[in-house]
């Protein structure tokens, strides 16, 4: 008795099992900006996280690059319904950023150049679940895709992940970002499908 097979296919090919609910697969990598894309010089670039006692932790551009990085290869999930698998990225994991940072807040706000913003529990930028991320598949970051560095949590819907990240406010109460003040979910997890409020 034999089975027939097609020959071999790659686990990716077969990408319906990891395709959350109502998103299709895409092999480009569409630009999607709500607005201008901010041009920040280098030696003019700082990320800062601010507790909610208002205490702030800043880094320069070489101090970021001189923090231990990771090389994530994650999903990524659109709201407006693109998926792309197995990209590749270098960044600095929230972990490290947050290490010394002394905080009771369970939410964070996290701010962009140019005025984006955007809501998450700060338990979802922990345990290896986010980056703060400046290469794209070995190349550094381009400006329209979030460069010089993005926040990168991939299993939140990639709105989540806020291009040109300038830093992160520590919360005590949850603060509704730019797009969920619009209506769209506040965690945004794209296996419930969490994409509008009451989602
Ligand atoms: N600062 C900023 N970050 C942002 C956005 C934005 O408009 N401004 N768009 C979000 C949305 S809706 C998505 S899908 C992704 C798109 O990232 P990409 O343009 O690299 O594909 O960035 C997210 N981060
Ligand atoms: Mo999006």
């Amino acid at each position: 008795m034999s089975i027939v097979t097609r020959g071999f296919r790659g686990r990716r090919d077969d990408s319906a099992k990891d395709l959350p609910p109502g998103q299709y697969l895409t092999h480009d990598f569409p630009v999607l900006s709500a607005g201008p894309t901010p041009r920040i010089p280098l030696d003019r670039w700082t990320f800062t996280i601010t507790t909610e006692t208002g205490v702030e932790h800043e880094w320069r551009w070489d101090d970021l690059l001189a923090l231990p990085s990771d090389s994530p290869t994650v999903d990524i999930h659109c709201v407006t319904r693109w998926s792309k698998l197995q990209t590749g990225w270098k960044g600095v994991s929230l972990d490290t950023l947050l290490e010394d940072v002394e905080t009771a807040a369970d939410y964070a706000l996290v701010r962009s150049y140019g005025g984006y913003t955007t809501n998450l529990p700060l338990e979802d930028l922990l345990d290896g679940k986010a980056w703060l991320a400046y290469e794209y598949e070995g190349d550094p970051l381009e400006p329209a895709h979030g460069g010089p560095a993005r926040l990168l949590v991939p299993h939140l819907y990639f709105w989540k992940s806020a291009k040109w990240a300038r830093g992160i406010q520590l919360l005590i109460e949850d603060e509704p970002g730019f797009w969920e003040n619009l209506g769209y979910h506040d965690y945004g997890d794209p296996w419930r499908e969490q994409r509008y409020q009451g989602d």
